[in-house]
């Protein structure tokens, strides 16, 4: 196909950053939407993080894809529609569509347009025979698909990255019940979820020696400065990554390196020395969690394939 795929524009109303902000800063203990990392600089960093050697979740993910895919592709079945809610880089999205017998579409998701056009052109030249119908849409809502030209046997959403670990339980929840509503009852989601294990492997990834991680947190203060004209002081404040054993999870904040100010748009905020301020959460999975994540949006867990270590596993679940 040579002219760009038809763009589907479900009007999502988009995003609050500033509103966000403020509240995140008025709760206590104060917090920051992690959603917001994701600038033009964070995305890059985010794929520094993923070439960094403690950072496992992507090199297992991308070889369970590539390994695995005669497996996964026969339980998906034939003639898929894939769905992808928010359009990554497409490394994943490749492998899959390689795996899966005979894709018919594939619809990223998205309410960046031009996150969602990137994707889709890429997506669009390298697979001729996958019909690309990109979705402009809030994907935490249910999104009605398009229909491809030629019919597909089901939908298959897929979430891959662990990114539903970035989410609240409740949330969690109501993200996979959205996925359940989008893929409709013949459909299956593909999740990549990051397994509990060893709390000093998973410090580790979440703290690099080369200090990626620790630019990537920070680069969320220089973004909201930019773009909400907050006057965060970026060298007075801390990346600190730790495990919440009893919680299974990582969690990210940036701690007050002194008591200190900081002014969004016209509203002035207190930081005591050592406060910290949560950015983010990285959920890790066991069987039971997942199962009952799966449960609580009416779904089931209808199989899964691990690494060799259990350290990342691929579910694929279904109504
Ligand atoms: C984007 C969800 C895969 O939580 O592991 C990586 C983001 N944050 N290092 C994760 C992230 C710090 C990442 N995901």
């Amino acid at each position: 196909m040579s002219t760009a795929p038809e763009l589907t524009d479900l009007h999502p109303s988009t995003d609050d950053i500033a509103g966000d902000v403020l509240r995140g800063l008025a709760s206590s203990p104060k917090r920051l939407p992690s959603k917001y990392f994701y600038d033009r600089r964070g995305s890059e960093l985010f794929e520094a993080i993923t070439r960094q050697p403690e950072y496992y979740l992507t090199r297992i993910e991308l070889a369970l894809l590539a390994e695995r895919g005669g497996e996964i592709g026969a339980a998906v079945g034939p003639r898929a529609h894939v769905v992808e809610p928010g359009s990554g880089s497409g490394r994943k999205t490749r492998l899959l569509l390689e795996a899966l017998e005979d894709p018919v579409a594939y619809t990223p998701i998205d309410i960046s347009r031009s996150a969602l056009t990137d994707s889709a052109g890429r997506l669009d030249r390298e697979f001729g025979e996958v019909e690309v119908l990109p979705v402009l849409a809030d994907f935490t809502r249910p999104v009605p698909l398009p229909a491809p030209s030629r019919p597909a046997a089901s939908a298959l959403v897929f979430f891959p990255g662990s990114t539903l670990g970035n989410f609240t339980r409740d949330e969690s929840v109501r993200l996979l019940a959205a996925m359940r509503a989008t893929m409709g009852e013949d459909g299956a989601a593909l999740l990549g979820l990051d397994l509990e294990k060893d709390p000093a492997i998973l410090e580790a990834a979440y703290n690099d020696a080369a200090g990626v991680t620790a630019e990537f947190t920070l680069n969320l203060l220089r973004r909201l400065n930019r773009d909400v004209g907050s006057d965060f002081d970026l060298a007075g404040f801390a990346h600190r990554a730790r495990y919440v054993e009893e919680e299974g999870r990582i969690v990210t904040t940036l701690e007050s390196l002194r008591e200190q100010d900081v002014t969004v748009q016209g509203r002035r905020f207190h930081f005591a020395a050592g406060e910290p301020m949560q950015v983010e959460q990285s959920q890790k999975y066991t069987d039971a969690r997942i199962a009952a994540l799966a449960a609580d949006a009416g779904l089931r867990v209808v199989d899964g394939w691990n690494d060799a270590r259990d350290w990342f596993g691929l579910r694929l679940l279904r109504v």
